[in-house]
């Protein structure tokens, strides 16, 4: 390849599948029955610190703490102004973080036939490796009508890392934020912060800081039809109460949204919003999502407990609602599409899947571009 050549492929469905490059995103398509989807095993987790620094263990995890009340009044804006440090989101970590973990958890992945690990020739025997949301973007891509995305995909020693890149449409979106909107997305950290302790015995600290480089995640195996799968998902809390006490079963996911006056609203909910609760959850196995309904002054007047394999139920009386198997139909479908297209076995090489609503998927090929994103530091060490 000439560096960072472009090939578009014709992304025509009529003329498109004889050249192997056709890709649509059509509910119909996909609407039948659940495919294989195994749970999902936790295999490792890391922290994140204050500082946005790297450890191989879950100090960052925290425990839920039942509030007294399910009308509680916690204010999402205090401290907004005062006791906030927010992630620098104009550094692009990309997979970095998964890499780290890999590194160091190789004899976690599947040994060679001797049983010696690591396995011959280094290989993680994987299929892909992702962050979580990534997924969480592919699962609801045939139900999305407004956002489009960007994911690069490298074939490197027998595992595709997929790893997303920012639209100029969602750049200019998070450099054009309100003041409003950045204070809903500290709402939700703010909420984490009245919900959570440091230690099983601990108690919420409201009067903290809330400081967005933190983050516990953990890393997930499954399999989605004939697809390995390994990707690391940020975690909100644990359920010490829960009885199992195994994650990812007592993890719980936290989450805040509008207050709801009319049966418009709630319909609009259960459409649009709740698809996304769903994957993100179900993807790592969480079951349970503890909702805060907030009012115009930014007060949580409600908490709500959804469990979610039961989700589905809430929404499927909605004209045209979204489906769990189409869903996991079309990403099986579509990484099934990625290894159609990607066959070099190259960590300088880029695929780069772009869709944007109511399109096709189509894909440019880079070589040593902007758009690499496995570090040397990973390729050797892997390697060797
Ligand atoms: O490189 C990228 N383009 C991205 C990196 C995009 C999205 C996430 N990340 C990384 C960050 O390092 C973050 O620590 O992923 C981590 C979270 O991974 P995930 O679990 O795969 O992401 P997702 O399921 O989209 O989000 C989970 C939580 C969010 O909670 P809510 O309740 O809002 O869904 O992770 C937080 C957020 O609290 N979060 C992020 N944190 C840091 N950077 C980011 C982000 N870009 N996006 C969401
Ligand atoms: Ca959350």
């Amino acid at each position: 390849f000439n560096s960072d050549k472009q090939y578009s492929s014709n992304m025509n469905r009529n003329t498109g599948h004889k050249h192997g490059h056709v890709f649509a995103v059509e509910v119909a398509t996909y609407d039948s029955s659940f495919p294989d989807y195994r749970q999902p095993v936790e295999i490792g987790c890391f922290s994140l610190d204050s500082y946005r620094q790297f450890f191989n263990d879950g100090r960052q995890l925290k425990c839920y703490v039942e509030p007294s009340s399910k009308n509680p009044n916690f204010n999402l804006r205090d401290g907004y102004k005062d006791r906030y440090i927010k992630r620098n989101e104009h550094i692009k970590e990309k997979l970095d973080h998964i890499l780290k973990w890999v590194l160091v958890n190789k004899q976690r992945f599947p040994m060679s036939a001797d049983g010696k690990s690591p396995a011959v020739g280094n290989q993680l025997h994987t299929d892909f490796i992702t962050w979580r949301g990534h997924l969480t973007k592919i699962l609801t891509t045939p139900y999305e009508s407004r956002e489009g995305w960007l994911m690069a995909v490298t074939l490197f020693n027998g595992t595709y890392y997929m790893s997303e890149v920012e639209t100029e449409e969602a750049k200019r979106q998070r450099e054009h934020r309100t003041e409003m909107q950045e204070e809903l997305m500290y709402g939700g950290y703010k909420f984490e912060q009245y919900l959570c302790a440091d230690k099983p015995q601990g108690n919420p600290n409201p009067a903290g800081v809330v400081n967005t480089n933190e983050a516990f995640c953990t890393v997930v195996r499954t399999r989605l039809s004939s697809h390995s799968l390994v990707f690391a998902g940020e975690v909100d809390c644990k359920d010490i109460s829960c009885p199992s006490q195994k994650p990812p079963q007592c993890y719980l996911e936290l989450k805040t949204s509008r207050e709801m006056y009319n049966p418009n609203q709630q319909r609009n909910f259960h459409r649009f919003k709740l698809i996304k609760w769903w994957a993100q959850s179900f993807l790592p196995g969480v079951p349970r999502i503890i909702a805060g309904f907030r009012d115009d002054e930014g007060k949580v007047v409600s908490l709500q407990s959804f469990d979610t394999m039961k989700i589905h139920h809430l929404v499927k009386n909605e004209r045209n609602c979204w489906k769990p198997a189409v869903c996991l139909n079309f990403c099986d479908a579509f990484l099934s599409f990625v290894k159609k297209v990607v066959t070099q076995d190259d960590h300088r090489l880029v695929h780069l899947f772009s869709w944007q609503p109511g399109k096709d998927i189509s894909y440019t090929v880079h070589m040593d571009s902007v758009y690499s994103f496995l570090p040397d530091w990973y390729v050797e060490k892997l390697l060797y």
